[in-house]
């Protein structure tokens, strides 16, 4: 099915990826050592779904019996907006300031998957984007789409780190491209900025010190010490993004008209969001990937972060 790859890398871009790159599945050896070092350190905190399914984190003839290839996409999400610096606010990572990616991205993957069926109606595949047990960062690093960073981020050369990952594993065999290469060299910023010391060797990031963890997927109450350094984030965090040199250079606004923010999210009010009722969480996150968190996540770190800000003015 070799002449179908030119086809599919045309339609996926026809159909708003940004990049799009072949690999052939195999079973992630190095990967799944690396995964279980991390899941032994419990680096995944309080994530146990990250425990199961491991057998097909790390072979997708696991997910799909007969799988020969992974078409790998990355879709831009860069917007050309900055967070506010007023003290009064909070700050919401970029990637959530619009939809939820994942509904967008799965679309228009069903609708590469509908295309090669049109070309070859015995094909089989299955969809992915970010919530399957898949490797989403390892297959696009495959696929050439880009390189995992020191920060754990698939960074690409011509766009940055700020890309949504998706795959299609499918049971057809095609062209492959080359894996992609390591660019990151003696950089070691993201490193420094962050405020936790969540990346604690290169490529290597402990979940229980990270404040997109901590203030998304960790349940209860958020550690002290560790809501001391939010510096205001309350939903995700994008410090060591924000400092990489090659999202410095090469971000560029997305084209997905869904993905730009709301405007309850560029520069939302601590004190209102503290105040929050639960029907209003549910009409203004509706549809983003914000509700995540619940109502009651959401609040209790608009709830953190206000309190440090209270015992820094009282210290003054
Ligand atoms: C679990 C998870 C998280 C966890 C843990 C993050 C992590 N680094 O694993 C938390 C909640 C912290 C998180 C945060 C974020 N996430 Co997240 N997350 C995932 C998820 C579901 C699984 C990732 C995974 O498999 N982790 C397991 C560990 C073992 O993997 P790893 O860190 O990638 O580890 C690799 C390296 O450490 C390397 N390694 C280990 N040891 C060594 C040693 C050496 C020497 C070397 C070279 C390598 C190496 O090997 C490992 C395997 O390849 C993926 C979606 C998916 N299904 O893949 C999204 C995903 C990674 N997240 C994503 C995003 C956008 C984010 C945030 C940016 C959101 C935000 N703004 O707040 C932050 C970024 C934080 C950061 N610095 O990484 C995107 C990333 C897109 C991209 N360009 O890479 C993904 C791919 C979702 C998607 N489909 O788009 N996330
Ligand atoms: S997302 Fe924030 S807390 Fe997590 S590793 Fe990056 S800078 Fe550190
Ligand atoms: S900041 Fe430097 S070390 Fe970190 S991911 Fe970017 S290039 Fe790599």
């Amino acid at each position: 099915m070799y002449y179908l790859t030119g086809e599919i890398k045309h339609k996926a871009i026809e159909l708003g990826f940004n990049k799009v790159g072949i690999a052939r599945t195999d079973f992630l050896e190095k990967e799944s050592q690396q995964l279980s070092e991390w899941l032994a350190r419990g680096y995944h905190g309080t994530m146990e779904w990250m425990a199961r399914n491991f057998e097909k984190r790390v072979d997708p003839r696991n997910v799909l019996q007969d799988a020969k290839s992974v078409i790998a996409v990355a879709m831009n999400y860069y917007t050309n907006v900055q967070h506010s610096d007023d003290e009064l606010t909070g700050k919401i990572s970029r990637y959530a300031w619009g939809d939820d990616y994942h509904d967008i991205m799965a679309e228009r993957l069903w609708k590469l998957l509908e295309f090669i069926q049109n070309q070859e109606p015995s094909a089989k595949g299955k969809v992915y984007v970010d919530t399957g047990p898949i490797m989403d960062k390892v297959w696009a690093q495959r696929a050439g789409i880009g390189w995992i960073g020191k920060h754990t981020n698939v960074i690409t050369q011509d766009l940055g780190s700020w890309v949504f990952l998706g795959e299609i594993i499918l049971d057809l065999e095609l062209e492959y491209d080359a894996e992609a290469t390591d660019h990151c060299g003696s950089c070691t910023l993201c490193i420094e900025a962050c405020p936790t010391q969540a990346i604690v060797v290169p490529y290597v990031l402990d979940s229980n010190r990270c404040i997109s963890y901590l203030t998304i997927e960790h349940k209860g109450k958020i550690p002290e010490e560790m809501a001391d350094k939010f510096d205001r984030w309350i939903y995700g965090c994008d410090i060591c993004q924000d400092v990489c040199p090659w999202n410095q250079k090469f971000s560029s606004p997305a084209d997905v008209k869904e993905f730009f923010p709301r405007e309850c999210n560029i520069a939302p009010n601590l004190h209102e969001l503290e105040e929050m009722t639960e029907d209003e969480f549910r009409i203004k996150y509706r549809n983003s990937p914000m509700k995540r968190t619940k109502h009651a996540g959401l609040t209790r770190n608009a709830k953190a972060v206000m309190a440090i800000n209270t015992t820094l003015e009282s210290t003054i």
